[in-house]
């Protein structure tokens, strides 16, 4: 039989059910990653299973998101994780050494292994030939315990790549024109595999680009295969060894077929507030720009910096325009320092940024009011730089340099010659940032800071289950407007009580407020509930507010995983119309919850309205048992006792 090189990677680490397209299956996870945003809460469920060491061939703790340190609540969780990862066989990569996702391509990532990671553009490790997911705290804690991970059976989209790129075209054109076509709920349950001529013209941070932001298709996850261009970045950064080649068998049969000629790309822009509102740069270009920044996981590869930084060489950046940027890695950064380009980029007038997530979760560099921004990031959710009134727009860093220098959004192809940037043979490696864990973690001290508090924990389901519509939402709530991330709130994720008071408050000015005159409640949405981060802490907010069912069209994949594994219960309108019927502060009940989620449909009973709805949990028996018993914390304990 042939196989895509997703189901051959599934096939090897396949420890539960068949590899059917909608079946759960639960598979075998070789390396994790973990950030400080959601780290600290990932670790204290690890710590709260009792294993001494983790399962994990490889795991790592990045701090790369929290670094601000206005007060001691950053660096005290980053103490906690560098001591719990020091105790449980843990490398741990220190503030400075880089974001997450660009370090673990340098130094980590296997081609043909799984990696589950604690942020949703875990994906970038498809770059270099993985199956790379991105999960919540908790289910990456289970899989540093050797435990499974679930997904649903993927669809698997092969993306056939033809031709070349034209000069100042850039991988994140290609991601870009995906998100045009196919929007940002176009992936759900579907695997993107690229194939085609075209791969060998695309670099492992080309393809790292491209399957990081597979996370706004809200895919599963995307790959590219592991190649002769795997094989020189590999050795390139000194990991000869780790190369294996992974391609699909000629005949693989593919669910889904997308075509892409590259060399019909054009420079393209996502526009405010959707990384799916993709336009031609061309058609913007009279817009003035305020702001720009270069960086991200999903553009700040050494290429990436030495392309902007040769484009602003000898050139000023206008007054009235703000350009800072923030290499991906120590790795890249003092490869920039060490033959100048940092300098040439200084000489600018850019601002340089240390190596980390920074403005791209909306610490610092908050734009001016109605600002326009352009970022070559990977999401421009309203109100994520941290400005509701900025405008966003989502560019390659071909498109945000000479939008820089020109002062509007500019086409790059109006500079003249493209500048060309080859890979370079050998990277700088000094990996003196990243810790090992201890040989024997027995004796360990773990020290905790005052912010980390009790994380909440739900009850088993008994009996009806009430309560009031405390929100009705529209299509495509994002997880940063159920648990807002800025500068202010980042410091707080361990300390799930605090974060409460600002739940979905973007959306709705005095939910949390409501939530708690009214003992909890449910929360109603359209479709593509919860797409983008998958911080568990926008399941735990709700949670911790008493609320028990979110009622919506559709939700986002991590989302979802998120809710069950908590226990508040996710409900699918099996007929949206019935949407339209539901009104803020009606009350709704659900009969014997437990017993009509266990046969698959759930009558919601409007009290106010004397109507019904029929719904679908549109979960799997494992989901089942996790919503009946309370959650994946609670099933795990009933099953150590033998009471499942
Ligand atoms: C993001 O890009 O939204 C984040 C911040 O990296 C999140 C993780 C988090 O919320 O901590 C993600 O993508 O999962
Ligand atoms: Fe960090 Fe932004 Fe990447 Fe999230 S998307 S990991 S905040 S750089």
């Amino acid at each position: 039989m042939a196989f895509t090189a997703t189901q051959k990677i599934i096939k090897a680490h396949l420890v539960k059910g068949e590899m059917i397209t909608g079946n759960e299956i639960a598979i075998r996870i070789d390396q994790t990653l973990t950030q400080d945003s959601t780290g600290t809460m990932a670790y204290l469920q690890f710590e709260a299973m009792g294993i001494d060491k983790v399962q994990t061939k490889k795991s790592v703790a990045y701090i790369d998101h929290n670094i601000l340190q206005t007060g001691p609540e950053n660096a005290d969780d980053h103490l906690y994780i560098q001591n719990v990862a020091k105790k449980h066989g843990i490398y741990f990569s220190k503030t400075g050494n880089g974001i997450c996702h660009q370090v673990h391509l340098e130094r980590f990532g296997v081609p043909g292994q799984t990696l589950l990671g604690s942020d949703s553009h875990t994906p970038t490790g498809g770059g270099i030939g993985m199956i790379a997911i991105g999960a919540g705290g908790l289910d990456v804690a289970v899989a540093m315990g050797g435990g499974e991970y679930y997904i649903t059976m993927p669809k698997v989209v092969k993306v056939e790549l033809t031709g070349k790129l034209s000069p100042w075209v850039a991988a994140k054109d290609i991601i870009l024109e995906l998100l045009r076509r196919l929007t940002v709920k176009g992936g759900v349950n579907r695997v993107f595999e690229y194939t085609g001529a075209g791969l060998k013209t695309l670099s492992v941070p080309d393809r790292a680009t491209i399957t990081n932001m597979g996370a706004e298709l809200g895919a599963t996850t995307s790959i590219f295969p592991s190649d002769e261009v795997t094989h020189a970045f590999l050795k390139a950064q000194d990991r000869e060894k780790d190369y294996v080649e992974l391609k699909a068998d000629d005949e693989a049969v593919y669910d889904e077929v997308v075509e892409i000629d590259l060399s019909k790309i054009e420079p393209l822009a996502a526009c405010p507030h959707s990384p799916d509102k993709v336009v031609l740069v061309s058609s913007l270009k009279d817009i003035k720009v305020d702001q720009v920044l270069i960086g991200s996981c999903t553009n700040s590869s050494y290429v990436d910096m030495m392309k902007v930084s040769k484009i602003l060489l000898g050139k000023t950046i206008p007054d009235e325009v703000s350009l800072a940027i923030a290499p991906g890695s120590k790795q890249v950064l003092n490869m920039l320092s060490k033959n100048g380009a940092l300098g040439d980029m200084i000489d600018s007038g850019a601002r340089i940024l240390e190596s980390a997530c920074g403005p791209c979760i909306g610490m610092g560099q908050a734009p001016a009011t109605n600002a326009v921004s352009l970022r070559t990031f990977n999401r421009n959710f309203k109100g994520r730089s941290g400005t509701v009134s900025a405008s966003v727009y989502i560019v390659s860093p071909e498109v945000a340099v000479a939008s820089a220098l020109m002062g509007y959004i500019t086409d790059p192809r109006e500079l003249g010659e493209a500048v060309v940037v080859p890979m370079p043979e050998k990277f700088l490696i000094n990996d003196n940032l990243i810790i090992s864990p201890a040989e024997n973690g027995e004796g360990l001290v773990v020290k905790r800071g005052p912010n980390i508090k009790p994380f909440p924990i739900a009850k088993e389901l008994v009996g009806n289950v009430e309560g009031k519509v405390l929100t009705k939402l529209g299509d495509n709530i994002t997880t940063d407007d159920i648990m807002p991330s800025n500068a202010k709130l980042l410091p707080f994720r361990s300390n799930i009580p605090y974060l409460a008071e600002f739940c979905l408050t973007p959306s709705d000015e005095n939910f949390p407020t409501k939530a708690k005159e009214n003992g909890g409640g449910i929360i109603v949405a359209g479709s593509n509930y919860g797409q983008g981060s998958s911080r568990e802490h926008a399941a735990l907010a709700p949670l911790f507010l008493g609320i028990t069912v979110v009622l919506a069209k559709s939700f986002a994949r991590i989302h979802k995983a998120n809710l069950i594994n908590n226990a508040i219960i996710p409900l699918v309108f099996e007929n949206t119309n019935d949407y339209e019927d539901i009104s803020f502060m009606d009350e709704l009940v659900i009969e014997d919850a437990a017993d009509q989620i266990a046969k698959d449909v759930v009558i919601v009973k409007n009290i106010t309205k004397n109507t019904e709805y029929k719904t679908l949990p549109e979960v799997t028996q494992r989901e089942k048992e996790m919503l009946i018993h309370g959650g994946l914390i609670n099933l795990m304990k009933n099953k150590k006792k033998g009471e499942v």
